[in-house]
């Protein structure tokens, strides 16, 4: 199938999707955006569930900013990242970070929060980023053209007053055709 035809296809499934199914996992449908393809989440690790939740990279895509990822790694996982695979034919456009665990006013200081990181994108390009210690989301500009991937790796946090776990709510990823 040539790549036109292909897009074509996508564009009818995405239309088709949007118009009644549900979400799905490691799908996103960015708010208020018409164009866009689909994303697959993944991360370098996560904290194990509990009895309460897990924390797994999707949490990030699920729309809801009570799930969140936790890096599973020692203190305050410096150095792990999540990492977002787009379709082909999509540049990301906007990145919108809802830091840390934003369940409630409690978690949200309970556990730690990005304080600064750092984008890789697919070419190994690089760029810092550096986020408020508040709730929300924190609107970030990528470079222009960024496809295929994007990873965050986190480079400092703010401290969490129980837990040193970095989370992140949600990611909103927002995508846009290639011209
Ligand atoms: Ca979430």
């Amino acid at each position: 199938m040539k790549a036109k035809t292909w897009l074509a296809v996508l564009a009818l499934a995405v239309v088709f999707l949007m118009a009644g199914a549900p979400a799905r996992a490691g799908v996103v449908w960015p708010k208020g955006m018409s164009d866009h393809g689909y994303l697959e989440v993944h991360a370098s690790s996560n904290l194990p569930a509990s009895k309460v939740g897990n924390y797994v990279a999707d949490n990030v895509l699920d729309g809801q900013k009570e799930t969140a990822w936790a890096e599973g790694a020692a203190g305050d996982g410096l150095g792990e990242w999540i990492q977002f695979n787009l379709s082909p034919g999509f540049v990301v456009t906007t990145i919108g970070i809802w830091n840390g665990y934003q369940k409630s006013a409690e978690r949200y200081y309970q556990n730690a929060r990005v304080k600064s990181a750092t984008i890789i994108y697919a070419d190994g390009s690089r760029q810092k980023i550096y986020l408020k210690d508040q709730v929300g989301v924190q609107t970030f500009n990528p470079k222009p053209g960024a496809a295929e991937s994007i990873r965050i790796v986190i480079d400092e946090a703010y401290p969490g007053a129980k837990w040193p776990d970095t989370c992140i709510s949600e990611v909103d990823v927002y995508l846009n055709v290639e011209q």
